[in-house]
């Protein structure tokens, strides 16, 4: 008898099936692992941020990340894979982004993910906006402008930070010594303040990009790379910033996800959506979704049992899912 040839085998697809004396053996191909009943794909280096292994060495990546074993985050951004609506702006994260509302954009309480959601605020109306008193608040699309109507009354002088400033005044802003605002006919303007390397006197705190000086670069977290005061990077879920020799690290915001199935992976900052439940980490279990196993009993969601045939296999009932995984350790030693 040949159980090979005529496919009375239990090999799976990716084995190789030898007809011997008593019956049949079954080797996974190169590149699989398994005991010949089940193989799986091996990927040498792993796939990460829950990529799946699904061919020797070839990662099936989850949206957001790429490369050989899904170890590069896509900068959706940069890429111009997508386009915020022109009232946000596009912040990349790892494994994600979103469209972030520009200043003088709020939003209007239905969060769009494309930023259509961003709408101007009414400085006018909110009295948040800063002119002085004898001119006029005209809102405008992300901003406002003080109009001076003409007359003796019309001086040109704008409040500012709770004091007058006269017409024509320049000053640097109480809460931030990197800004220089003036007045000019009723209307304050602010900027960053221009930076001069050249210029001996220029602050370094508000032109980190003119320190040269090797006491003020930082070693990473790793010691392994230089960054020069202004730079910034992430780190273990971390976002850091170098400033005058000193590291600061903040979290890294994660997005919200409107989805069933969501999945961590290590090295992962955020959860990321997944389609497959048996991928999923996240999990309630409803008990009413019910599976049916291979001995043919009834499992609740949540219970685990060892496949039929398989001591090696066990398998768990996910909301009316049979999620099975195989223990490797189980299968070397047996
Ligand atoms: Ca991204
Ligand atoms: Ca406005």
């Amino acid at each position: 008898r040949d159980e090979c040839d005529s496919g009375q085998h239990n090999c799976d697809e990716n084995a190789i099936c030898t007809n011997t004396i008593r019956g049949h053996r079954c080797t996974c191909k190169p590149g699989y692992v398994g005991n010949g009943t089940i193989c799986r794909a091996f990927c040498e280096e792993g796939c990460r941020y829950g990529g799946t292994c699904v061919a020797p060495n070839t990662c099936a990546c989850p949206s957001g990340f790429t490369g050989s074993h899904c170890e590069k985050d896509i900068d959706e951004c940069a890429e111009g894979i997508i386009e915020c609506h022109n009232h946000s702006r596009c912040v990349n994260l790892p494994g994600w982004y979103h469209c972030e509302c520009r200043s003088g954009f709020h939003d209007n309480g239905t969060y769009s993910f494309s930023g259509k959601s961003c709408v101007d605020i009414d400085e006018c109306a909110l009295r948040t906006h800063t002119c002085w008193n004898d001119s006029a608040c005209v809102n405008l699309a992300g901003g406002f402008d003080c109009l001076c109507p003409s007359g003796p009354s019309c001086t040109g002088d704008c409040l500012h930070e709770g004091g007058l400033k006269r017409n024509g005044q320049v000053w640097t802003l109480k809460k931030d010594r990197c800004s220089v605002c003036s007045c000019k006919d009723g209307k304050i303007f602010c900027r960053r303040t221009a930076c001069d390397c050249e210029n001996l006197s220029v602050d370094f705190f508000c032109c980190p990009e003119c320190d040269t000086r090797v006491t003020s670069q930082c070693l990473d977290q790793n010691g392994h790379k230089l960054y020069r005061s202004g730079d910034n990077w992430t780190y273990s879920c971390q976002q850091c910033r170098c400033l005058e020799g000193e590291v600061d690290c903040w979290p890294l915001a994660c997005p919200t996800l409107n989805c069933d199935y969501t999945a961590m992976s290590e090295g992962e900052c955020c959860p990321h959506c997944v389609s497959d439940p048996c991928l999923a980490d996240n999990g309630t279990y409803d008990i009413r979704k019910t599976c049916l196993d291979d001995y043919g009993i009834t499992r609740l969601s949540g219970s685990e049992w060892t496949m039929l045939g398989s001591p090696c296999t066990t398998c768990k009932c996910k909301n009316g899912n049979v999620c099975c995984s195989v223990d490797l350790e189980c299968l070397r030693n047996n």
